[in-house]
Parts: C-alpha cells; sequence; structure tokens
C-alpha cells in the first residue's frame, strides 16, 4: 500500500504539477483501483496521507476564521532595476560593515493565492488562507485535496508544530481542461488560473475542490525550522527533501547578478507550467532576515521584483477604419499612450464590426488593454460603468476611408470590406508591399519606406511599375536620403528578383484565399500560368486545398481586365521562372483523403504538418467525423484521439507521419 501511495504522488505530480504524465489514465486508474481494493479490504491499515483519500470531504456550512499565529504579511514590490538598487541599498544600510552586501535567494512569483499550512508531529492539520494577515479562513477540506500537498511527513513527526506557507494555483494547462470542459457543459468559465485557483479554494463543497488541478509550492517555514538550518535557501531544499513541491531557486550576488535572474525568467516565462508575475528576491541569511526585520507591513530583507503589468487601464480615444491588402476594413483603436507588457501602446486592433459589437466599445470608454510576451495587444474589457456622456455607438463605415467606394459586407462574413479593388489607394499600396515581401517575389532591397514613398509620388501604382524604376533613376537621386549608390542597390535587387518561382509569382500576385501553400499548389496542379489563368472553378476545385469560395475568387482575379494587364505587364519586364513538374491530384498519393491533426508534434509545427498532408494531396479538416480518414496524433493528444478511436478512424503517431512523407 506504501509503495502504491508513492507512485500515485510521484504520477500526481507529473501530471498535476509538471503537466507532464509518465503514463496513460487507463495505467494510472489501475494503480488507484489496486490501492482501493486495499484499503477496502484492510480498512485498518488505511494511511492517514492516502491520495484516496484526497476526494473531498463532506460540505461545509461556512469557512471558519483563524487568526494567524504569526501575521501573514506581503511583500513590497520593485519595478526596474533602479528600484532594486534602491532596495539593496535599503538593506545594506540596516547591516554593519561586515554583513553588507549578503547573498540574496530568488525565486519565482507564483502568481496564485497565499496559504499557511500546519503539521502537528508530521501531520497535516490546517490550512489557512491569507486573509487581512491577521486572520484567514479556514480551508482546511478544500487544501487537504490537493494531489501534491503532502499530508504526512514521515521526517518531521518529532516536530510538534511546523507551518508552512506557499502558494496555491492552477497549472496552465489544467486550468484550460477545465475552461474547456466547462464550454463542453456550458458551464463558467474562468478568466485566468489565479481566478480558477481561488474560486477552487473557496468552494463550501470540498469534492469540487478536489476535482480541480490545484498544486501547492511551498515558499517558507515560519514555524517549526530546525536550528540546523540557516539560509532560506537551505529551508527550501528541506521542505523539498519531507516532499513539498518548491520552485526552482538561485542564489546571487550583487544587482548584476540579481538582474540577469530575473531577465532569464522572464525568457523563459512562457515555457513555465504556471502562471508568475514576476521574481522573489530575499535575503538568504535568516540570521540577517531576523536582524532587519519589518516596516509595517512589509518585510526589510525581501520584495517582490515585478514583470511589468500585462493588463493596463487606458481611455480608447477613437475608432479608426484601416484598409488592408485584400480590401477588408478593420477597425483600430487609437489609445491613450499607456506602458503595457514593457512597451508603449497606442493602437489595438479591434478586428471588425463584429467585434466592436461584442465589446459594445465606443470613443471615449475606459477599457482594459493586454499584452503578453510579443502577442498582440488586445482590449480584453470595456469598462462600461465608467463611460463618459455624449459617446455614440459606433457604425460600420459606409465608404472606403481612403477611396469613397462602397463599403460592402458579404453575408456570412466578419470582414467588410472596400468594393473599390485596385482603384483604392490603401489597396493598391498594400499589394505593392506584399509583392515586394521575402515570401512573395522577395525585393530585399526595396524598403516598405522608399516603396511607400513612390507610391505617394505616383513613380510606381501597379506591381509592374517597379520594373520600370530604372528609367526613372535620375528622378530616385534626388529623394531625400537617396544616393546614386542606393538608388543602384535598388535597381539591382528588383533586376535579381526576375528570376522567380511560379510558386512564389502567384502567392506574389495578392490573389485573395491563396497563400503560399495554395499557390504551391495551383502551381504543382496546372503546371503553369496560362493553365491556371484559364482555369474553370470546377478544374480549380481539384486542387488540393481548394475549395468553392477559393476557387471563385482565382477565377474572379484572372477575368479582371487590370490583373491580365499587369501579369503581361510583368512578365514583358523579364519576371519570369522555370517550368515546373505538374503533379495531378489522382497521382498524390492521398488523394481523397480527410486528414485530421491533433496534439504536439516534436519535429514540425502544426501547420507544417498540414501543409505536408496537402501537398500528398489530402484535405486536412478540423474536426473528427466518421468521413475522417486517419487522425495524425502528437503528445498531449486529447478528445479528438477519443473520438477517433470511438469511431474507429486510423491514428496515426508522428514516426509514422515521418516515414508517409518520407521524412
Ligand atoms: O506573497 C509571497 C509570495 C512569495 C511572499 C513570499 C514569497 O516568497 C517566494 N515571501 C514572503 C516572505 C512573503 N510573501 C511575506
Amino acid at each position: 500500500m506504501r509503495s502504491l501511495i508513492k507512485a500515485l504522488r510521484i504520477h500526481n505530480n507529473a501530471y498535476y504539477v509538471l503537466d507532464d504524465p509518465q503514463i496513460s489514465d487507463s495505467e494510472y486508474d489501475q494503480l488507484r483501483r489496486s490501492l482501493i481494493e486495499l484499503e477496502e479490504g484492510y480498512s485498518d491499515l488505511i494511511q492517514p496521507d492516502s491520495p484516496t483519500g484526497q476526494v473531498g470531504d463532506a460540505p461545509l456550512a461556512a469557512f471558519s476564521q483563524v487568526t494567524h499565529d504569526i501575521p501573514m504579511l506581503s511583500l513590497g514590490n520593485v519595478f526596474n532595476k533602479d528600484d532594486l538598487v534602491d532596495f539593496m541599498r535599503r538593506v545594506n544600510d540596516r547591516l554593519s560593515e561586515a554583513q553588507k552586501n549578503p547573498a540574496y535567494e530568488m525565486e519565482l512569483k507564483l502568481d496564485g493565492l497565499a496559504v499557511s499550512i500546519k503539521y502537528e508531529n508530521g501531520k497535516f492539520v490546517q490550512a489557512i488562507t491569507r486573509g487581512d494577515g491577521q486572520t484567514g479562513e479556514d480551508i482546511s477540506q478544500n487544501t487537504k485535496t490537493i494531489r501534491n500537498l503532502p499530508l504526512v511527513l514521515e521526517e518531521a513527526r518529532d516536530i510538534d508544530l511546523l507551518e508552512v506557507r506557499g502558494e496555491v494555483l492552477m497549472p496552465k494547462a489544467g486550468f484550460e481542461r477545465l475552461n474547456r470542459q466547462a464550454l463542453e457543459n456550458d458551464g463558467k468559465t474562468f478568466a485566468n488560473p489565479r481566478n480558477a485557483a481561488a474560486g477552487s479554494l473557496r468552494q463550501l463543497d470540498p469534492s469540487v475542490a478536489a476535482s480541480r488541478p490545484l498544486a501547492f509550492y511551498a515558499y517558507s517555514v515560519n514555524q517549526g525550522l530546525p536550528d540546523s538550518i540557516a539560509t532560506q535557501s537551505d529551508a527550501l531544499a528541506w521542505l523539498k527533501d519531507l516532499g513539498f513541491t518548491v520552485s526552482a531557486v538561485q542564489v546571487v550576488q550583487g544587482i548584476h547578478e540579481a538582474q540577469s535572474y530575473y531577465e532569464s525568467v522572464i525568457e523563459s516565462r512562457a515555457d513555465l507550467p504556471f502562471e508568475i508575475d514576476g521574481t522573489v528576491i530575499k535575503v538568504n541569511d535568516l540570521a540577517l532576515q531576523s536582524q532587519l526585520g519589518f516596516l509595517s507591513r512589509e518585510p526589510r530583507w525581501a520584495t517582490a521584483y515585478k514583470f511589468p503589468a500585462e493588463t493596463v487601464m487606458t481611455t480608447l480615444n477613437n475608432i479608426e477604419w484601416q484598409v488592408g491588402r485584400t480590401g477588408q476594413i478593420t477597425p483600430v483603436g487609437k489609445l491613450e499612450p499607456v506602458q503595457v507588457g514593457g512597451v508603449t501602446v497606442s493602437n489595438v486592433t479591434l478586428h471588425n464590426f463584429g467585434e466592436i459589437q461584442r465589446l459594445d466599445v465606443r470613443a471615449g470608454d475606459t477599457v482594459s488593454v493586454h499584452r503578453a510576451g510579443d502577442v498582440i495587444p488586445k482590449v480584453t474589457r470595456v469598462w462600461h460603468d465608467m463611460r463618459p456622456e455624449g459617446t455614440k455607438p459606433v457604425t460600420l463605415p459606409k465608404e472606403c476611408p481612403v477611396c469613397d467606394s462602397p463599403v460592402v459586407l458579404p453575408e456570412g462574413e466578419a470582414l467588410a470590406r472596400c468594393s473599390g479593388g485596385l482603384f483604392c489607394p490603401a489597396q493598391q499600396q498594400e499589394a505593392l508591399i506584399h509583392f515586394v515581401s521575402r515570401r512573395a517575389i522577395d525585393i530585399d532591397g526595396l524598403g516598405e519606406r522608399w516603396l511607400i514613398s513612390f507610391f505617394e509620388h505616383g513613380i510606381v501604382k501597379t506591381v509592374a511599375d517597379i520594373y520600370r524604376l530604372k528609367d526613372h533613376a535620375e528622378e530616385l537621386v534626388t529623394f531625400e536620403k537617396l544616393g546614386e549608390k542606393s538608388v543602384a542597390n535598388i535597381l539591382a535587387a528588383i533586376e535579381a528578383s526576375k528570376k522567380t518561382t511560379l510558386p512564389r509569382f502567384i502567392y506574389a500576385l495578392g490573389i485573395r484565399g491563396v497563400g503560399e501553400t495554395t499557390a504551391r499548389n495551383l502551381a504543382e496542379y496546372f503546371g503553369d500560368l496560362p493553365a491556371i489563368m484559364t482555369a474553370s472553378i470546377e478544374a480549380l476545385e481539384a486542387v488540393p486545398d481548394v475549395g468553392t469560395i477559393t476557387a471563385e475568387l482565382i477565377h474572379d482575379f484572372f477575368r479582371a481586365e487590370h490583373n491580365i494587364e499587369v501579369i503581361e505587364a510583368l512578365q514583358q519586364a523579364g519576371v519570369h521562372w522555370d517550368k515546373i513538374e505538374q503533379i495531378a491530384s489522382a497521382d498524390l498519393p492521398l488523394d481523397g483523403q480527410t486528414w485530421v491533426i491533433t496534439g504536439t508534434l516534436s519535429s514540425m509545427a502544426r501547420d507544417e504538418a498540414k501543409a505536408k498532408l496537402q501537398g500528398l494531396g489530402a484535405k486536412v479538416s478540423g474536426s473528427i467525423s466518421s468521413k475522417t480518414t486517419a487522425l495524425l496524433a502528437g503528445e498531449k493528444a486529447g478528445s479528438k484521439l477519443t473520438k477517433a478511436e470511438k469511431l474507429g478512424v486510423e491514428v496515426v503517431d508522428e514516426a509514422k507521419f515521418l516515414a508517409l512523407i518520407g521524412d
């Protein structure tokens, strides 16, 4: 029974904390069932720390209030290197010459809820929330159900009272799983893992908490630490030996090491299995900590070195409409500039008119803006209660803000479009930028700035004009900051771009719905441009990856006189490509098959796998049905795998897939 308990504890930790299960669900259930059977047969041998008991006691009427033996205070904050230098200086000011510049211990600042847990003679007795720091709520019933929390500490049986403090959190993967299940069951979703953890701990029915993927990370010993332990880093190592989960720590000396730890944590933040909102820095020596003491409600010997705020409030001053390459009209929120996620943000995309309606946002509103890592800033909330008087609902413009052509919102589509096509200067300009981009015709030396400038001066109107720039060499030299050498470089880059490939050329034309994969498929299917230009809608639909809508868009593109003229001009200017080998769809090995991809692949991104499958003639769909030919299942495959197994759809693992694509 003890060895089963040990194994279950290891696998609980791997599943709930590390999000790295080492065994399948059915193997786990088998272990658990074996333990339950033994416990049923030998009830007098049920161990107090058995994970089978971590399922939750009877519901409570209310949480009782408990006074902390030692106040549970919070940490001060610093937000930048200068503040950190000030913190270290304040520490030094209170230390003797010999004690100055102490070693610091640094760890992650986990974004959860602080909880104090007491053990008497090694047995869990009580868990209390921080509350107001003096008095918290008794959440023992819920805390006891946390799978990675040891309920019995073999090595602490001779300690009358041990108080361990730490953070209860919900790992990111568990949070996503919980919200996914809530959506499937039409239940309430949580805004973030912290709210989900808080909501779980505040349940009066402990079986609800037991069903939630919570984890406890210990960060300090506040009563009962053996005298032999003299530093915070050793205290954490001791907690780890007792069976607690602790986050990785680093002992640093001086501001540079502290700063570089902080920066390294920022780098690895996205890869961590849980949310953090900064790092914590503590004087490592516990005797020095006592000497430094507290200043009102904060320790003088520790502070949180927080990350820049990722969600901030600001005013949305205005909403402007931008016109994209294919005429899509997107609303852009003009913000009162604000620091978020470490950068100043003054524009935020509002995506489409539907999003404006969903958010119910107006110019003048106070909004919350979120930006994490490299992710594009987003309006996450509109503070309707703070709406000033006189704001007006946003309406979709009737005319294109650039060319005054009528705006259309095709039925069933989210994006409104300018109907002006290449008559619209905004679309002309975006089409030029797309044409020269790296993945299209790739005119490296002709930067966007110059291209727009040439466009604004009327020297370049269509992509074909790029190849006539050499006739304007004298005029180009007169542009500010464009000397003879730069002009020569630009012209040479344009000359070099004349030799291209058919897929690049098709992609560069900027046909709506034709990305790189479709461009390649078209090239390989038809073999040359005239065949594509004259293909019927039905013929286009036979190309892998081309549906009816895209086929119609391609067909319409090659029926527009203006487009034909531009293509002819480009070819006359010398743009050319080698003939490519035509691959009829029927010759492709996966022709007629429908595949679905799920889970994480170790050798390539899912998009890449999708392109490879499409290249072999398969259609790639987002959902499993009885018509699915095969499911490509990577690591951590979830509900799609279960559904595929249920429907008897063939499941292909990554190794088999790599063999199939000859990689
Ligand atoms: O709120 C806290 C989070 C993390 C802490 C803390 C901590 O150490 C990693 N440490 C102390 C000493 C306090 N609050 C008061």
